[in-house]
């Protein structure tokens, strides 16, 4: 029996420093209803979607502050929410959020929220992997200065039970790790949503550049078929406040194929009915754990790895 779910990328394309978060949500109203329209059930935006990719500045607190959300939703952000609950459609949403803990304690996450069609918040996820540097480089023609606007999520990388089956979350360089796809896929994952934000150019190593596009695929496509499980990426991309940008959406089976791609580098939607049965075909076969990955493996694994050189 087939477990079919009609999900979205809705990429976008940049989003300007001042532009007025009334017109991004405007943007992400747009393309929620595009997919809404065209049977999706699961609509996946962005990694911090609703400003510009701001950490490409380094910027004193008060400036900061202002691409932080306190609460989601929020004024600006309701009728997203109210929309999409109208509509009967679940989204994914990522967010610079600023949250205080019971003890009182004020924390800075680069998040993503996971809400249900009924409008109920499902899972909130942290980025685990914050990359980029800390302090203000002048060398570089821009800045990637995440460590210094947000901290590691402390809960890791959990999946849950929602649209039917088991999703998880990452948040752009969260993807580009082994142990990200493994986490979810050990705890039976069936479908990973990830936005991004992703400069073509790489400041620490320009060689890069040109495998922007192959080491997108690369990482979600291998995540997908090691781990037997759905995978959707999705880009602000386009050249953002003079910054080019990957775009490239796509939404990838557990066989590694790419079942939808975005081909623009604007506000697009690129819509698939995924089948979660289907990931059955190679969490029962080739990547069967039980069967062919006991724990006792990763012991033997492990210990053999830590082998000293021959003296010389
Ligand atoms: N962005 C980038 C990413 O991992 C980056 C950081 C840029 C890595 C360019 C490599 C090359 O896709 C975020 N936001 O993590």
């Amino acid at each position: 029996m087939a477990r079919n779910l009609t999900v979205a990328a809705a990429q976008m394309g940049p989003v300007a420093k001042d532009e007025p978060k009334a017109a991004v949500v405007d943007r992400l109203v747009a393309l929620l209803r595009e997919a809404a329209g065209r049977g999706s059930e699961l609509v996946v935006f962005p990694e911090l979607a609703l400003t510009t990719f701001f950490p490409r500045w380094f910027l004193d607190d008060d400036e900061m502050l202002r691409y932080f959300e306190t609460e989601m939703p929020g004024p600006e952000t309701k009728r997203l929410f109210d929309e999409a609950k109208r509509l009967g459609v679940g989204f994914s949403l990522g967010f610079a959020e600023l949250h205080t803990d019971d003890d009182g304690v004020t924390h800075r996450y680069n998040t993503q929220v996971l809400v249900e069609r009924d409008g109920t918040e499902v899972a909130r996820f942290r980025k685990v992997h914050i990359p980029g540097h800390e302090g203000n480089e002048e060398w570089r023609p821009f800045q990637h200065a995440e460590r210094h606007y947000f901290e590691p999520g402390p809960d890791g990388f959990g999946v849950w039970w929602a649209f039917g089956g088991l999703v998880g979350m990452a948040i752009c360089n969260d993807r580009r790790w082994p142990e990200t796809y493994r986490v979810m896929g050990l705890q039976g994952v069936e479908l990973i949503l990830i936005g991004y934000n992703t400069p073509l150019f790489y400041a620490p190593d320009p060689q890069q550049d040109a495998l922007a596009g192959f080491h997108n695929d690369l990482v979600m496509a291998s995540g997908a078929y090691q781990n037997g499980t759905f995978v959707v990426g999705v880009a602000k991309g386009g050249i953002e406040e003079g910054v080019e940008s990957l775009a490239q959406s796509a939404i990838y089976a557990p066989s590694g194929q790419v079942v939808a791609r975005c081909v623009t580098t604007g506000d697009e939607v690129a819509v698939a009915t995924i089948d979660l049965d289907f990931t059955r075909f190679y969490k029962e076969t080739l990547f069967d754990f039980d069967r062919y990955r006991m724990p006792e493996h990763y012991r033997l694994i492990t210990e053999r790895r830590g082998a000293e050189p021959p003296a010389e």
